[in-house]
């Protein structure tokens, strides 16, 4: 009985559409504001770093509304990060695959933001930006140095993509769409 409930409680939840409240985070330079006006305009957008917030509804995908807050990633703003942690349905956490000398640093980063307690259990997409670039990391590449297989608590995906031309993007929400469904069906209110 228990599980008829459940399964009949997603049906509904599949007609009625997914809405999520979606961070996007990572370093300064790595392609997040680049990423978020491609999504939201089909357009290539001249950036400049994000000192405070952009934030923008998108559909990438039919019947899927997501309000992706992105927040400037320099290292001196990074303390600002844990104050849109509070209700996040998914991350979408952007990495720049050419900068491997600061995978290190991302790693660290990508931790810290999973650690914090409003972030328990909320699942992450890591978009491996900048595949147009020479010496960018494959996906693949990226995952092991991130040691993504060690990270307990989270479903994770990760993504090849080019923000600048768009290739990826809409794979990469889809990846984290199931995820932030079957998390949304878990979380207690
Ligand atoms: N070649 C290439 N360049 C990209 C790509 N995505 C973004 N860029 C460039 O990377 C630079 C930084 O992009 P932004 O979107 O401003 O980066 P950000 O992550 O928002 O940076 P902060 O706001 O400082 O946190 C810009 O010059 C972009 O044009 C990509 O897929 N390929
Ligand atoms: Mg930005």
């Amino acid at each position: 009985m228990g599980m008829l409930l459940s399964r009949l409680y997603q049906t509904l939840m599949s007609f009625s559409g997914t809405k999520a409240r979606i961070l996007m985070l990572g370093l300064d330079a790595a392609g997040k504001t680049t990423m978020l006006y491609k999504l939201k305009l089909n357009e290539t957008v001249c950036t400049i770093p994000t000192i405070g917030f952009n934030v923008e509804t998108v559909e990438p995908i039919r019947n899927v509304s997501f309000t992706v807050w992105d927040v400037g990633g320099q290292q001196k703003i990074r303390a600002l990060w844990k104050h849109y942690f509070v209700n996040t349905d998914g991350l979408v956490f952007v990495v720049d695959s050419a900068d491997w000398e600061r995978f290190q640093e991302v790693r660290e980063e990508l931790v810290a933001i999973l650690e914090n307690d409003e972030m328990r259990g909320v699942p992450f997409v890591v978009m491996a930006n900048k595949q147009d670039l020479p010496g960018a990391k494959s996906p693949s590449d990226v995952a092991e140095a991130l040691e993504l297989k060690k990270i307990q608590g989270h479903q994770w995906h990760v993504q090849g993509c080019c923000a600048a031309t768009g290739d990826g993007l809409v794979e990469g929400l889809e990846g984290l769409t199931n995820m932030v469904k079957q998390f949304q069906t878990r979380k207690p209110y």
